[in-house]
């Protein structure tokens, strides 16, 4: 026995929905919120860098970037550039950027590289003698500290990729502006850090586009449902209840 057209084609719809609502849940696309986060754009595009006294800075390191002080040329850490920051007395210098938050979240991991080289002899000092990492919300203010050396750490560290799951951050802050800064204090002798491959990578839901074939589908559908109901008219069958012939 034939299925009602109009059964049949509801049927085909459903199945079709279901698999395109599968295919949508199933999905998920991950970005990378940090522009130039490789720094081969061979400058600082992307990047806002600061200094608060005697013209600390990061810079982009191509191999011969000799920064004042002990520190002398350095490789950059991956590729043809890097960014090393300099001094010559104390100060702050500051690499950041900012990223909007995607509006749903499902995981978030951020990744960079560095090394740096503390040519202080009594090491690190927190915080006058030290390199931190932080998330801040869009005015500057520090969300949360991710990173920073510490009393008694190696003076001199060589490339270190480091990964942190900001997930609950920056699921907090769907829709907003947050930022990634970089932060170098001297406050006794030259510090010299390098940055490298700094990444946000963020998973979020896909939406997955109809394939043409899949609207086809639809525009087919549509017409053999608008065919078999033309038809239940011509035959006095009731419109409003298109589930198969009234019963005589
Ligand atoms: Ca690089
Ligand atoms: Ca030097």
């Amino acid at each position: 026995m034939l299925l009602p057209i109009a059964s049949f084609a509801k049927r085909c719809l459903a199945l079709v929905v279901a698999s395109v609502l599968y295919a949508s849940a199933a999905q998920a696309v991950t970005v990378d919120l940090i522009t130039n986060g490789d720094f081969e754009t061979g400058d600082l595009s992307g990047w806002n860098a600061t200094s608060s006294s005697y013209a600390e800075d990061f810079q982009i390191n191509n191999g011969r970037f000799n920064p004042r002080g002990p520190t002398r040329r350095v490789d950059p850490i991956s590729g043809n550039y890097d960014v090393m920051n300099e001094q010559t007395g104390y100060g702050i210098s500051t690499l950041t950027q900012f990223f909007t938050v995607p509006d749903r979240v499902i995981s978030a991991s951020f990744n960079f590289t560095y090394q740096l080289v503390n040519h202080y002899a009594s090491g690190f000092d927190d915080p006058n003698q030290q390199f931190r990492v932080s998330l801040i919300d869009d005015a500057g203010a520090v969300i949360s500290q991710i990173f920073s050396t510490q009393p008694g750490d190696a003076a001199v560290q060589g490339a270190t990729p480091l990964s942190y799951d900001l997930t609950s951050y920056l699921q907090a802050g769907v829709g907003s502006t947050l930022g990634i800064q970089f932060d170098v204090e001297t406050s006794y002798y030259y510090m010299n850090a390098s940055l490298d491959d700094i990444a946000m990578m963020v998973e979020t839901p896909a939406t997955v586009p109809l394939p043409a074939s899949v609207w086809m589908m639809l525009a087919g559908l549509g017409l053999f449902a608008a065919l078999g109901w033309s038809r239940k008219a011509r035959n006095g069958v009731d419109i409003a209840n298109c589930d198969g012939p009234v019963a005589a």
